[in-house]
């Protein structure tokens, strides 16, 4: 990793822009601070690309948009690599973003960076119409820097997907790890289904109702992310050997649905949420009179 990101730092000298390719569905929790740093000291501007986007919420979507729009020097659209076609839109705002190259001249060169697992080789591979980049889904793929000729007016640059080595929200490396942006290894299933189950209770209250039958294992007031797996377990009958509910196997149900769009379309972060989620973790200002 570390030699990844000291790769990074020497190639956005030789970029005229940076891709930031976020999840759509967590955009701020899957934004390494460090592209921001970086791209700052260089004067870079950024396409914040919201990836996955037929995975997320289209109204949080929308709201993330005009928030990251009103950023200097960033463009912000949001696409799923996964549709033909949507891929185009990038290149469109990326030659809008840095109109001061001379195309005939000095090709636009961009920088596609972002956390692991997020799409950017998927994107790399929708630009050039072929099966260029090697992608799969499970964090780090990439393991180098790549350089793709799109034409002869525009170079992309793949890089590996970059973690950052303190996730200063805890909620946000829930975020990260329900949406399988970081590798299993790093964290436990319960924990992070039981986060998610949390996040869940508060915005989509209805979809696990729906899918899971939810009021059969706890009153509504006393619902909390345990019983989200609980109900889970009960709905897809898994009991361990005396009985008991199989919880494990419960949160990685929980975790493949939400992942796999099964739940809907889903965000779990708004500009909103974030608000509060910072204003919460500030330490309580004491006026010293
Ligand atoms: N649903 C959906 N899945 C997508 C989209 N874009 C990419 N994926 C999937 O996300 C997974 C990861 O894609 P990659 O392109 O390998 O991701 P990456 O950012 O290059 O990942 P690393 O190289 O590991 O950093 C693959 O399974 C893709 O099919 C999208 O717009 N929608
Ligand atoms: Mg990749």
């Amino acid at each position: 990793m570390a030699v990844a990101v000291k790769k990074v730092k020497e190639a956005m000298a030789e970029q005229d822009m940076v891709i930031e390719v976020l999840d759509a569905r967590c955009p701020m929790a899957s934004a390494n601070p460090m592209v921001e740093t970086l791209r700052k000291h260089r004067q870079r501007p950024c396409l914040k690309v919201l990836n996955k986007m037929d995975l997320a919420d289209p109204q949080a979507t929308q709201a993330w948009l005009t928030f990251f729009n009103a950023q200097k020097d960033v463009t912000a659209i949001a696409i799923s690599c996964k549709k033909p076609g949507e891929a185009a839109k990038v290149l469109a705002a990326a030659k809008k973003l840095a109109p001061h190259r001379n195309e005939n001249l000095k090709p636009l060169r961009m920088l596609i960076m972002g956390v692991p697992n997020v799409g950017k080789s998927t994107l790399i591979n929708a630009l050039l119409k072929r099966r260029a980049a090697k992608v799969g889904d499970e964090p780090a793929v990439t393991k180098a820097l790549a350089r793709y000729d799109l034409s002869a007016t525009a170079i992309l640059t793949d890089t590996p997907g970059l973690m950052w080595p303190r996730i200063e929200y805890p909620s946000d490396g829930s975020m990260l790890a329900a949406s399988h942006l970081i590798g299993t290894k790093a964290y436990f299933e319960s924990e992070v289904a039981e986060a998610l189950g949390e996040i869940f209770l508060e915005r989509y209250p209805q979809v696990l109702t729906a899918r899971y039958n939810l009021h059969a294992v706890a009153e509504p007031q006393k619902l909390d992310g345990v019983s989200v797996i609980e109900a889970v377990a009960a709905k897809r009958g898994y009991r361990l050997k005396g009985g008991a509910f199989d919880l494990e196997k419960a949160a990685i149900t929980l975790l493949g649905d939400y992942r796999s769009g099964a739940l809907g379309r889903v965000s779990l972060e708004t500009p909103a949420s974030r608000a509060r989620q910072v204003a919460l973790a500030e330490p309580a200002v004491i006026d010293p009179g």
